[in-house]
């Protein structure tokens, strides 16, 4: 399988998940451009230009992070990074990815990380943006104050949140005062599996 990346973006849970599960894979950083080494655009592969995309190598092109994130766990050992079957924890999951997505992601963070957004936005909207991480916050403050993950144990929803909240510092979202966030990003830093993605990451950041 092949995870297309760039360093620290979403595309990091992916990379933590297939760390986490010890699944192998081909990380491909997508440049700049857009243009790969093997002369494709990757909007070829990924239609809006977005990471992650991932090629199983039989033919099958997926992208959209949750989608993405729930296809590595269930390629995972049953369980190991994920809740299967029809149980309530996977529900839960499944609704954990998409909080993450929609309400922080492309609500909060994007605007203040994007390019394009930032260039058309100014200040009021990236105002705007970061306010918004007010309400989700409390939500999760409040759910991990008696939790180490967003449920009884790690799984790829906790990756996502991860990569997300990474994003804190260089996008002035407040994250230090909300120390039970703090926390929970310091205990997951802490992983080995993710602590690796995190190291494999960093020069790349590093040197684009
Ligand atoms: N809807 C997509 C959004 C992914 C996304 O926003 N990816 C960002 C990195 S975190 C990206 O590739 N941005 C490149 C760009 O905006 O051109 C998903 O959920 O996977």
């Amino acid at each position: 399988m092949k995870l297309y990346f760039r360093p620290f973006a979403c595309s990091l849970a992916a990379r933590i998940a297939l760390e986490e599960a010890g699944l192998d894979a081909e990380f491909v950083q997508v440049p700049a451009g857009g243009r790969l080494a093997d002369g494709r655009d990757f909007t070829e592969i990924s239609p809006m230009g977005y990471v992650p995309a991932i090629e199983t190598g039989t033919g099958f092109v997926l992208t959209e992070g949750p989608a993405v994130l729930t296809y590595i766990a269930e390629l995972a050992p049953e369980g190991a990074i994920s809740f299967t079957g029809f149980s309530d924890a996977h529900y839960r999951m499944l609704a954990w990815l998409n909080f993450v997505a929609t309400e922080l992601h492309k609500a909060v963070f994007v605007p203040l990380l994007s390019t394009a957004y930032v260039q058309a936005g100014g200040e009021a909207e990236q105002a705007a943006a970061r306010a918004r991480h007010a309400r989700p916050f409390a939500v999760l403050s409040k759910h991990l104050e008696v939790r180490d993950f967003l449920d009884d144990r790690f799984s790829v929803a906790d990756a996502y949140l991860l990569a997300v909240l990474n994003w804190c510092e260089y996008t002035k979202v407040p994250i230090a005062d909300w120390p039970v966030l703090s926390a929970y990003r310091e205990r997951l830093r802490a992983r080995p599996a993710v602590a690796r993605a995190m190291a494999a990451e960093w020069p790349l950041l590093k040197a684009a």
